[in-house]
C-alpha cells in the first residue's frame, strides 16, 4: 500500500541575522526534502514580536507542502533544518535565527509531549493567520474554525506584507 499524501502547513519565523535569507533558504531546504513537494509559499511579512517585546521585529511566512512523511518524522526534519541554520535554543519566545513550526497536518489532531497539531497558538497569532489566509483563503483549522474569521479577534500588532518577496 502506498503511503498517504497529506497537505501540510508550516510556519516560518526569523529575527536574528539576515531573515530574508533565512526564510528563503528554509523554503528551499523544505522543498528539497525527500517525499515532499512545495505547493505554495506566502509573501514575507514584517511582524512585531509577540511574547517578549524587547527584541527585533520578525520576518514570518507560511508554506504549504504535500508529503508522505509522517508528522513526527517531519517535525524531526524541520528541527534538523533549524539546527543546520545555526539555531541555538535560548528559551521560549527568545530571538531566533529560524523557527519552523508544524501548523497543520491534514485534518490530524494530536497532542503529545513532543508535538501538538494543530499548533496550539496558531489561531491566536496574526503573524501566522495572515500568511495562511494569503495562500488558502478558505482554510479551516480543525477543531477551531475558518482561519480568516479568527483574524478579526486579534488586533494591535504589526503584520506588514513585504512586496516582491514571494518565492
Ligand atoms: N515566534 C515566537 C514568539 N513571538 N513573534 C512574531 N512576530 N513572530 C514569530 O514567529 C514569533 C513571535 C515563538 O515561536
Ligand atoms: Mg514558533
Ligand atoms: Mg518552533
Amino acid at each position: 500500500m502506498s503511503p498517504v499524501c497529506v497537505d501540510v502547513y508550516i510556519g516560518l519565523g526569523s529575527n536574528v541575522g539576515d531573515s530574508q535569507i533565512e526564510l528563503a533558504t528554509a523554503i528551499k531546504m523544505i522543498s528539497e526534502l525527500e517525499n515532499c513537494s512545495l505547493i505554495k509559499s506566502s509573501s514575507f511579512y514584517e511582524t512585531s514580536p509577540e511574547g517578549d517585546k524587547k527584541q527585533r521585529n520578525y520576518l514570518n511566512a507560511v508554506v504549504k507542502i504535500k508529503t508522505t512523511i509522517g508528522p513526527d518524522a517531519l517535525l524531526a526534519e524541520l528541527l534538523l533544518i533549524e539546527t543546520q541554520r545555526g539555531r541555538i535554543r535560548q528559551g521560549k519566545n527568545k530571538p531566533r535565527v529560524l523557527d519552523l513550526d508544524l501548523l497543520l497536518y491534514g485534518n490530524l489532531s494530536i497532542a503529545n509531549s513532543g508535538l501538538t497539531i494543530p499548533h496550539p497558538r496558531m489561531h491566536l497569532r496574526a503573524f501566522v493567520l495572515e500568511p495562511l489566509i494569503e495562500i488558502d483563503f478558505d482554510l479551516k483549522i480543525n477543531g477551531i474554525g475558518l482561519a480568516r474569521c479568527l483574524l478579526s479577534d486579534i488586533s494591535g500588532t504589526l503584520v506588514k506584507k513585504l512586496d516582491g518577496k514571494r518565492i
